[in-house]
């Protein structure tokens, strides 16, 4: 038996570290890291038995050409020269015949290695296809930061453990950051209070010294109610004001006079007094600490609703406390070269740019040229992208060329003409970076690959070889590539952490000092006004589904046993979540006679989808809530949680708008 370092490959905010034990090339055990800095030696109950998924007998072990009926999943077996000579040559007839930009690639985040993730990049430059807009998870997100803030760089999370107000905000991290709430709960150990503001009773609730319940996408007025009560009781720093910040007298005579709490109440569906002591726990506090979430950014006001979070603690002077401030990620962008594989240079400037939130429009509404081939690897669209419906009537179109690089025959595999095996992060290197701290590392492959299965880089290798591309670039292995991404020290690590990252060892980043100003936004200060912005100031906008005149808000929120549509072929856990149910308030329930146990059906204008009630005082009245992005095999219908989904897009970001749904619900 052997021991090998790695990290976890998923979209995770922790990265952890990961020690993998294998014996005659197959991995018996993963453990934590006992050495990470934030993993400390402890794994979600997702990756305690990674060996399950590496070696599911569900793996795809041989690439695959469709026999049945798109969408039937049935295939036979063929060899890979065979299947990539017959996709070159689709590819080459459509180039000629239609354009490139008639071929779309889709990815997204099954892999976060810096090497794997982008690996198609410069090859869809190359022969021109179309140019996929990635942002379906953080772009609203990051707008609303980047609005206040500027490129300023994220503080250390590890600071929460000097806050003595920690605000979990729009964050289930009981699910999505384990780690992180450790830092929290370490917190409440030195003295912190914790408070979660959420739309139901989360499992991080359950851990919370106070729980605020909103109505979603409410965040945004519930922030400016606040700032109304800290001007209002005089809780502000107007020395911190004077100095660091943009705009505050604007904000406070011209938005916050319309901001009262009893003004903000019924919208945030929270009672005035709730309000009034959250604004006075924050006003008192010495380094309140605000970890965000991105839930809250996906509405039609979501990037508002970040921007005007974010400009809490300047009001404050939060700022000035260590432990003070908020934290939303980190940005480690500019660690590494990864320019050296995403190849932006090699970007046709002129080619389309589709929006993957929209992915069902482009499929069956778009011209000159429509999309004739879709190149899905690492993701998992049929799944997780909106409007399932609209994009199952895409997939299953007959002059659509559809190949599925995966790891399992997904709901989007099962439509593919050409399904190819895909590696896992034990059977591949690539380099890691955490989005929720600075920690980075490096995995090497720990076993050989299962069946036939190849790795995205090893297949972009074989592709362009087979299109005939002549760059250089292309003839790399993946593990070049990683030389290069390792091969220096620079500003954010120093030699001896540049010789650690090639081990295998974690490293933790340092954020570069410039020298610069302390907030690196244009004005210098923080940007409370951004007269950039169409919207100069932070004010209360509405939400899509407050139009669409339909009496519940669906909250389809990630599950602890899987992540986005990964992990359910570990049938343990899967059985962990029973099923895919909907929780509903005692109140909704009754007025709509439905019982317990029962099957329902969430209903609205793009169609209808089966779930088992739960009845519970877990959510709000109002709000209905699923767990998981469960596939479709598993579902008592046809139609996948994203069939409820529009494709509409946040106001800032050009991001989804997953949470911003309205629905009805009957039983059946
Ligand atoms: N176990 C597990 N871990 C995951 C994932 C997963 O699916 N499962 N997904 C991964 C991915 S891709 C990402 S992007 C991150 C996501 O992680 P984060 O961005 O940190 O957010 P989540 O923990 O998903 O929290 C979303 C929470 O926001 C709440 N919410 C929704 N709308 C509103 C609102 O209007 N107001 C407020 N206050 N709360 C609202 C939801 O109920 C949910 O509890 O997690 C990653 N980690
Ligand atoms: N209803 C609803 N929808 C959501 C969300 C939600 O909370 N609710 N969350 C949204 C968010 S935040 C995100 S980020 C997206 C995520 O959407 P995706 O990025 O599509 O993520 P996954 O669902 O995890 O699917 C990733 C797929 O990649 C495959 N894979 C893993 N590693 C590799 C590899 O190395 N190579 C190849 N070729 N394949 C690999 C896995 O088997 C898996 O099927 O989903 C979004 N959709
Ligand atoms: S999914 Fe997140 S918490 Fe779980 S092992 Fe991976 S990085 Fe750690
Ligand atoms: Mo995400």
């Amino acid at each position: 038996m052997v021991t090998f370092r790695s990290a976890c490959p998923y979209d995770c905010p922790d990265t952890c570290g990961l020690l993998v034990t294998t014996a005659n090339d197959r991995v018996v055990e993963v453990t934590g890291d006992p050495e990470h800095p934030v993993t400390q030696g402890f794994l979600c109950p997702k990756m305690r038995h990674y060996e399950k998924t590496v070696h599911s007998p569900q793996r795809l072990t041989k690439p695959l050409v469709r026999i049945g009926e798109k969408g039937k999943g049935e295939f036979a077996p063929i060899s890979w020269p065979e299947a990539i000579k017959y996709i070159c040559s689709q590819w080459q007839q459509l180039i000629a015949t239609c354009g490139p930009e008639s071929i779309l690639p889709y990815s997204y985040a099954g892999t976060m290695g810096l090497v794997q993730r982008n690996a198609g990049h410069a090859f869809f430059y190359t022969i021109g296809a179309s140019r996929l807009d990635r942002t379906i998870c953080s772009a609203a997100k990051s707008a609303g930061w980047n609005m206040v803030m500027g490129a300023t760089p994220a503080m250390q999370p590890g600071e929460i453990e000097k806050s003595d107000l920690v605000i979990l905000w729009g964050i289930n991290a009981a699910a999505t950051s384990i780690h992180g709430l450790q830092n929290a709960l370490a917190a409440r150990k030195n003295g912190a209070k914790i408070v979660v503001i959420d739309t139901y009773h989360t499992p991080t609730a359950e851990i919370a010294d106070e729980v605020l319940l909103v109505k979603p996408g409410s965040d945004g007025a519930l922030a400016l109610a606040i700032m109304h009560i800290l001007v209002r009781d005089e809780h502000i720093n107007r020395d911190f004001i004077a100095e660091n910040v943009l705009g505050f007298e604007e904000l406070a005579q011209k938005i916050l006079p319309e901001c009262s709490p009893d003004k903000m109440a019924a919208r945030c569906g929270l009672e005035v007094g709730q309000i009034e002591a959250l604004a006075q726990q924050y006003g008192n506090a010495r380094a309140p600490f605000i970890r965000l979430g991105s839930g809250l950014s996906r509405y039609g006001n979501g990037g508002m609703t970040v921007r005007t979070i974010t400009c809490l603690p300047a009001l404050t002077g939060a700022w000035q406390e260590e432990g003070g401030g908020i934290f939303l990620g980190t940005s480690t962008g500019a660690a590494f070269p990864t320019h050296l594989v995403t190849r932006e240079d090699l970007s046709p400037p002129s080619s389309r740019l589709i929006n993957m939130n929209q992915l069902g429009d482009a499929l069956n509404t778009l011209v000159d040229p429509p999309i004739r081939s879709l190149y899905v690897y690492h993701s998992n669209p049929a799944s997780i992208a909106p409007d399932q419906s609209a994009v199952l009537q895409g997939l299953m179109r007959g002059d659509l060329f559809t190949v599925v690089h995966e790891r399992f025959l997904t709901d989007t595999a099962c439509y593919a003409d050409i399904v190819l095996p895909a590696t896992t992060s034990l059977e591949h290197d690539d380099l890691y970076r955490s989005y929720g701290s600075y920690t980075a590392q490096a995995g090497y492959a720990a076993i050989p690959p299962v069946g036939e299965a190849k790795s995205n880089w090893e297949v972009f290798a074989l592709l362009a070889q087979g299109m005939g591309l002549t760059d250089p670039f292309f003839s790399q292995s993946a593990q070049d590539l990683l030389g290069q991404l390792l091969a220096e020290e620079n500003s954010w690590h120093d030699h001896e952490q540049a010789s650690a990252l090639r081990t295998g060892a974690p490293i933790l980043l340092t954020p570069p000092d410039n020298g610069k100003q302390r907030w690196q936004t244009p004005s210098g200060k923080i940007e409370i006004l951004n007269t950039r912005e169409a919207e100069p100031l932070p004010r209360v906008l509405p939400t899509h589904a407050e139009e669409d005149g339909l009496p519940l808000r669906l909250q389809s929120a990630p599950s602890r046993y899987a992540l986005n549509s990964s992990f359910y072929e570990q049938k343990d856990l899967r059985e962990k979540q029973q099923c895919m149910h909907l929780l509903m308030h005692p109140v909704d329930a009754r007025d709509r006679n439905l019982f317990d146990g029962q099957r329902v059906e969430v209903r609205n204008r793009l169609g209808r989808v089966q779930l088992k009630l739960k009845i519970s005082e877990h959510t709000k009245a109002g709000t209905v809530v699923s767990e998981g992005v469960w596939w479709r095999q598993f579902l008592p219908g046809t139609s996948g949680i994203n069939t409820l989904m529009e494709q509409r897009l946040t106001d800032r970001g050009r991001g989804s708008t997953l949470y911003d749904v309205a629905v009805e619900v009957q039983g059946i």
